[in-house]
């Protein structure tokens, strides 16, 4: 029987009044830490988690009328990536599925529409290691007064982020907050090697979600 895991939402503003090059120090510090963990040992590598790769120009920004391919990633269903790069004086707004808050990583997001799936096998797992995945979700805010999106994710068979609504965090053309960050249960692989990480919405009605910022992190023994 699989586990499922609660999600946990947490909003990432930044803290008002932190002087620029705080935050530069804070990267920097960032960047020598990553460093330093990728050399202590192999780690999964996620392709294309911030959907950056594609740049897409065929509205609304279905992954069929645009190659047919999310760089990284297995699909299946209605989905694509928003914005799209319009031609000059074509028709249509650049992005009518991500049409609320702003991209949280890069110009691009994913959008699933109705019951889809987006997948990656990813390498560089390790037998007994304790991993989570990391990302940020969103709705659409069209047709979501009357019913809302439900996305669950799965890791190697595994439920980390149990099946939930997906609502917007704006209404439409609006930003006032930014997307939600999802955390999911800890993964343990019984087995060193490949994962399939799996992400699926399950409801129909023309509602989407909106997701970017895919991340896999190693965690120590202690964080749950
Ligand atoms: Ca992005």
């Amino acid at each position: 029987m699989m586990r499922d895991f609660p999600v946990r939402r947490i909003f990432c503003n930044r803290s008002p009044g932190v002087a620029p090059w705080k935050d530069n120090a804070q990267v920097i510090l960032c960047g020598v830490l990553f460093t330093l963990v990728a050399t202590a040992g192999a780690q999964p590598l996620l392709k294309n988690g911030g959907f950056e790769a594609d740049r897409y120009t065929a509205y609304p920004g279905y992954a069929h009328q645009n190659g047919k391919k999310i760089s990284g990633w297995a699909i299946k269903g209605n989905v694509g990536v928003n914005p799209v790069h319009l031609a000059k004086g074509a028709k249509g707004t650049p992005s009518p599925f991500a049409d609320n808050s702003r991209p949280p990583q890069g110009k691009h997001v994913l959008f699933m529409q109705n019951q889809a799936t987006v997948s990656q096998r990813v390498g560089g797992f390790e037998k007994g290691k304790r991993y989570r995945v990391t990302f940020r979700e969103n709705g659409r805010a069209y047709n979501a007064s009357t019913t809302f999106a439900k996305l669950t994710v799965t890791l190697g068979g595994k439920t980390i982020v149990s099946p939930h609504v997906v609502r917007p965090v704006c209404k439409g053309n609006r930003a006032d907050l930014p997307y939600a960050r999802v955390v999911s249960g800890a993964f343990v692989p019984t087995a060193d090697g490949e994962q399939e990480l799996v992400f699926q919405t399950l409801n129909g009605g023309g509602v989407s979600v909106l997701i970017d910022d895919v991340r896999i992190q190693e965690i120590s023994g202690q964080e749950k």
